[in-house]
């Protein structure tokens, strides 16, 4: 696994954000519910690519279709593209791209495997925007790490810790100046933080 700090200068996650936006207008964000519980997370997504990931009380899917407008998914931005040439290690390109907005400093995702993929030799490779989260990882469910993730990290999750647990279990305060420059982000965010997960559903 490899966790780079500082990967995305801030014009680029500036412009990343643009990108977010315009893929949020045309699929607007949804609110993933936890299999059979119906419980609502405290997430929001949207997708970009071929496939997007989607969780409702049937299970965990990739659909090709928003859920709420029927539409396909916007494609993957090109800027997308980029940053997965640079830190994959991968010739394919990814075939989805699933945004995460963490809305407020209570947001956080619950410890999961990237598991619902045809195949497992794609890396995931995931972009951190906006407050500091504390991202938790292992082998196993009992032997978590931590690690400290800034607005522009990158961890790459590839071959043996492809199918690593991993959650992001809160997130950070940032000092009031970080936060002003990492509130631009999307439309009455004064806090929060977004993420790109990048991955290939297809072989
Ligand atoms: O928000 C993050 O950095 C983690 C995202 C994640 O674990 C996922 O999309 O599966």
């Amino acid at each position: 696994m490899k966790i780079l700090y500082n990967a995305i200068a801030e014009d680029t996650q500036k412009k990343l954000i643009n990108e977010i936006k315009s893929l949020i207008s045309d699929a607007p964000l949804i609110r993933p519910v936890m299999p059979r519980w119906n419980k609502p997370f405290n997430t929001l997504i949207t997708n970009a690519g071929v496939w997007g990931w989607v969780s409702d009380k049937f299970g965990y899917k990739y659909v090709k279709f928003h859920p709420k407008t029927n539409k396909k998914w916007p494609k993957i931005p090109l800027l997308f593209y980029d940053i997965w040439k640079q830190f994959s290690g991968y010739k394919k390109l990814p075939d989805c791209s699933l945004i995460n907005v963490y809305p407020d400093q209570n947001a956080s995702l619950g410890l999961h495997q990237d598991k619902d993929e045809e195949c497992f030799k794609a890396p995931v490779v995931s972009i951190s925007i906006g407050n500091t989260a504390v991202f938790k990882y292992g082998k196993d469910k009992k032997n978590l790490k931590t690690a400290v993730l800034p607005s522009g990290s990158i961890v790459v999750l590839k071959d043996y810790s492809r199918l690593y647990y991993h959650s992001i279990s809160k997130l950070l305060t940032n000092k009031i100046s970080e936060v002003r420059e990492n509130s631009l982000y999307l439309k009455n965010f004064t806090e929060g933080r977004v993420s790109i997960t990048l991955r290939r559903f297809s072989k």
